[in-house]
């Protein structure tokens, strides 16, 4: 069957792995903006450092990133040839509020306005992030980030600040990037850094319950704003699969499914699921709700559900197995998978698997913000770069989703993740590449930060031009 007219073909990216001008025009300190390159990452990610402080002689790369901050238009007009539909960003709360709250940083406003611009000027739909991986400095030093009820305040009010100024811009928004991965990297997803001694559930829980009511109070302004808005929660999505038929591997992998889908249960369907309740008392959590929260959760769902999809994970009772890579979250080595060269699975029926699987938990539409495959391209001596994997892997997918469609889905959109070379999250490094721009920088940080098409550019056009018919 073939994709609907309106399916909102495009790519992504996010504000703290492309932007760089980590300080320009008022621009306030962001997480990620700490998060240095190299052997210490992991120790910042994990929130294992409190405080946070820079650490001498690192390269911190979402510092200059790929500079599109200054390179907006340059790679919009790109997008805009290979004839996106939509264009997935996000905005960096510290561009709007150096400080987090308080007092608006109108250079912010004016440069992400002057982008949505520039996107409706060639017909692309933005699909914009909220808070993807940066949450001020401000807040972490000031209140311990999300572990204080204060940032639900701070995020409605920076909320309703982008959705009023960019009213008539953007209708499509996503209030927190993989808000699952708070539970795996708290200080990355929710700027949670550890006191010693505490317990870390307790503390990634409050945090995530902050985060929720948060979302559902932004869905509120957001559709009082303007009826037209269309808000989404977003996964790090990748169903888990038993290892074998031993009911003990099916158990396990449902739970540990569960705990990345709690929150979406929130999110989509207005309460905390039953199984909650012995989650957080196994975890010896007990969550400070207070009186109304409850209320706003039921109230006010999501319009639609939006995830990443690398790739499917797989869990074993037996503990001895190889584990392998993945987008975060680590699993149990699949042997009917093949893996990239950072050990993540490729699986593209597992696409098709977990599209179903969420669409019949939420029956809601379904929106894939996140695909693509990281690999190490070359420059051949021609000056061209054959990304035949990439275009294999893309493919694979997209037949999936077309599956997927005739399974009677609602599949709203797909945006490849890194549509031009970005910094990696996991690694920091820029030789993790998933564009089909390629950009001139290297894992040290040096580069003319040139674009250059990749041969994915030219496949991707025709794919969006015939609708995904022609693969
Ligand atoms: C997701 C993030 C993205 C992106 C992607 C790829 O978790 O939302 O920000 O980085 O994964 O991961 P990586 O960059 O580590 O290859």
């Amino acid at each position: 069957m073939s994709f609907p007219k309106d399916f909102l073909w495009g790519g992504a990216i996010a504000a703290n792995q492309a932007e760089g001008a980590y300080l320009e025009d008022g621009k306030g300190l962001t997480t990620v903006d700490m998060i240095p390159h190299g052997e210490k990452r992991m120790y910042v990610k994990l929130g294992d450092m409190y405080p946070v402080e820079f650490i001498e002689g690192e390269n911190y790369p979402s510092h200059e990133a790929i500079d599109f901050y200054h390179h907006y238009k340059e790679d919009i007009a790109m997008f805009a040839k290979m004839g996106f539909k939509c264009f997935r960003t996000s905005i960096s709360w510290a561009r709007i509020y150096p400080d987090g709250e308080g007092k608006v940083n109108e250079a912010g406003i004016a440069f992400y306005k002057s982008m949505f611009e520039e996107c409706r000027k060639y017909g692309i739909e933005p699909l914009v992030t909220l808070c993807h991986f940066d949450v001020p400095m401000a807040l972490v030093n000031k209140y311990g980030s999300f572990r204080s009820r204060h940032m639900i305040d701070c995020f409605t009010q920076y909320a309703r600040t982008c959705f009023e100024a960019f009213d008539g811009l953007v209708k499509y928004w996503l209030t927190f990037n993989e808000i699952n991965i708070l539970l795996h990297s708290p200080f990355s997803g929710a700027g949670i850094a550890f006191q010693p001694g505490e317990n870390r559930e307790q503390v990634k829980y409050q945090a995530a319950h902050h985060e929720l009511v948060a979302s559902a109070l932004a869905t509120k302004i957001a559709h009082e704003v303007n009826p037209e808005n269309k808000v989404g929660c977003m996964l790090a999505g990748g169903q888990f699969y038993p290892y074998s038929c031993n009911p003990e591997d099916v158990w396990l992998a449902m739970n540990k499914d569960r705990e990345n889908l709690m929150f979406i249960d929130v999110q989509a369907r207005g309460y905390y699921p039953s199984y909650s309740k012995r989650v957080f008392k196994e975890k010896g959590i007990v969550l400070d709700i207070q009186e109304g929260d409850l209320d706003i959760l039921k109230q006010y769902p999501v319009d639609f559900v939006s995830f990443s999809y690398y790739q499917s994970r797989c869990a074993s009772s037996d503990s001895s197995l190889t584990a392998t890579d993945g987008n975060v979250v680590k699993s149990v080595k699949n042997p009917y998978l093949k893996t990239s060269d950072w050990g993540w699975q490729i699986d593209p029926l597992g696409l098709r698997i977990t599209l179903n699987a969420l669409y019949d938990r939420y029956q809601k539409p379904l929106f894939i913000v996140e695909n693509g495959l990281g690999a190490k391209d070359v420059i051949e001596e021609d000056g061209t770069i054959q990304d035949d994997y990439r275009i294999d892997y893309l493919r694979e997918h997209i037949k999936a989703m077309s599956d997927v469609i005739d399974d009677g889905v609602d599949l709203i959109g797909y945006t490849t993740w890194g549509c031009i070379d970005l910094v990696s999250a996991s690694t920091g490094e820029m030789s993790k590449r998933y564009g089909f721009i390629y950009v001139d920088k290297d894992d040290e940080g040096h580069g003319t930060l040139k674009r250059m098409k990749k041969k994915s550019f030219d496949w991707y056009k025709k794919v969006i031009a015939t609708n995904g018919e022609d693969l």
